[in-house]
């Protein structure tokens, strides 16, 4: 009789049997969410689900402008409900929601047996309003197959603060991370020592995973300016104290059409010969690195070939889309082995994670299933055993392996 650990470590030497396993795996894996907007109930306000949040998500405002001739300020001025319903009708009634944003409020409606084709959003609104928001979240969090998320927390914001000094967050399933956009970026100017402070205070409060910060296309180190100044001065020196990574998401342009609100935003390349010059001057330090433009990824591997401190991440923002998800994917695995993190969701909105990681592991399977079929092609099978660990360790290993 054959057992089930012989099963397990059986070599898979036909290409169906091969795919089928990955495919198996890969939707079964647990994942660690390494960057998200996302807060769990405590946080009132900022902890967003249902329909009207998912409509109204930054990425499909953006759509609807391009369809529905409404000046930008008419938008703004509605309220949300009646902005979901502009969306809806404009992105889902009057054209086939072919984007990926779109896709992903199909995906969505469909895990929940609510109708795709709908004309109004009734039954989803009565859907949603019904559920008890923390049952909600563990039935998200399972048909995700999510089992963790790093939250984006703002130690300067007062809101987000005034929980965090009642209480803050009971659900060790949402971890914190140190956002310094506001430091980095030119809002908020202090000496060395008060940003020292105020660090050290919010990392005691908060137990952060990571310490991060989004940045401009043209960002350079070393270069001699305040975010230099920041690094080498207050970031780096806090971060090797506290034995926390430094997660750097290059190449945002902020506000390049302001009318647009959050949905405004503009990507640049930058320059990945910075973050080489920041891995060999801190090797102590471990970092965790994604870029916005698609045209930065292939540079992004080799520079992780040269400092085994530097972790790429996921396919952020206006890379999220299938086709890029798949060659980005495919390119990390020739060129990094499965030492990367392939994904991150970037939710803000619950629901997201249901499809935001669909959509991603079909992606990830697809190019993992093509890379052992090479291997096989090669001279060399797989095991089942194998296939999870290599899994394993891109959802969640690599991760842990960074932030201790
Ligand atoms: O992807 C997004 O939702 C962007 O608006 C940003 O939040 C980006 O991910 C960021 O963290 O700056
Ligand atoms: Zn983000």
């Amino acid at each position: 009789m054959v057992t089930s650990t012989e099963k397990f470590s059986e070599l898979l030497t036909g290409t169906a049997e091969l795919r089928a396993e990955v495919e198996l795996v890969v939707n079964a894996a647990p994942v660690m969410d390494v960057h998200t907007h996302l807060f769990p109930p405590e946080f009132k306000e900022l902890s967003l689900f249902g329909i009207d949040e998912l409509l109204t998500y930054h990425y499909l405002t953006a759509e609807t402008f391009r369809s529905a001739r409404i000046p930008y300020d008419r938008f703004w001025a509605m309220s949300k409900m009646d902005q979901a319903d502009m969306v809806w009708k404009t992105l889902f009634v009057d054209n086939t929601p072919t984007s990926e944003a779109a896709q992903g409020i199909i995906s969505v409606l469909d895990v929940f047996r609510l109708d795709t084709r709908a004309r109004e959003l009734n039954e989803a609104r009565a859907f949603f309003n019904s559920q008890n928001l923390s049952d909600h979240i563990d039935q998200v969090f399972d048909i995700a197959g999510v089992s963790g998320v790093v939250m984006t927390n703002d130690p300067l914001d007062e809101a987000e603060s005034r929980i965090w000094k009642s209480g803050g967050n009971g659900d060790r399933r949402f971890k914190s991370s140190l956002r310094l956009d506001r430091l980095f970026n030119g809002f908020e100017s202090r000496s060395a020592p008060s940003i020292r402070r105020m660090l050290d205070q919010s990392i005691q409060l908060l137990n952060p995973v990571y310490i991060a910060a989004s940045l401009p296309a043209d960002f350079q180190y070393p270069s001699n300016d305040s975010r230099e100044w920041l690094l080498d001065e207050v970031v780096l020196p806090t971060a090797k104290e506290h034995g926390l990574a430094l997660t750097l998401m290059i190449g945002v342009r902020r506000g390049v059409n302001p009318g647009l609100r959050e949905a405004g935003d503009g990507l640049g390349r930058a320059d990945v010969s910075a973050i080489e010059s920041l891995c060999e001057r801190y090797r102590d330090v471990k970092f965790l690195v994604t870029f916005l433009s698609r045209e930065n990824q292939h540079e992004l591997c080799v520079a992780a070939r040269k400092f085994n401190n530097l972790m790429p991440f996921g396919c952020w923002w206006f890379l999220n889309n299938p086709s890029i998800v798949s060659e980005i994917t495919r390119e990390r695995l020739e060129l990094l082995g499965t030492s990367f993190i392939p994904q991150h969701s970037d939710a803000r909105v619950l629901e997201q994670l249901i499809y935001k990681w669909k959509h991603s592991r079909k992606e990830i399977a697809d190019a993992l299933a093509d890379s052992y079929e090479r291997l096989l092609t090669s001279g060399r099978a797989v095991t089942a055993e194998e296939i999870t660990r290599d899994v394993n360790r891109m959802f969640a290993g690599n991760f842990a392996d960074w932030v201790g």
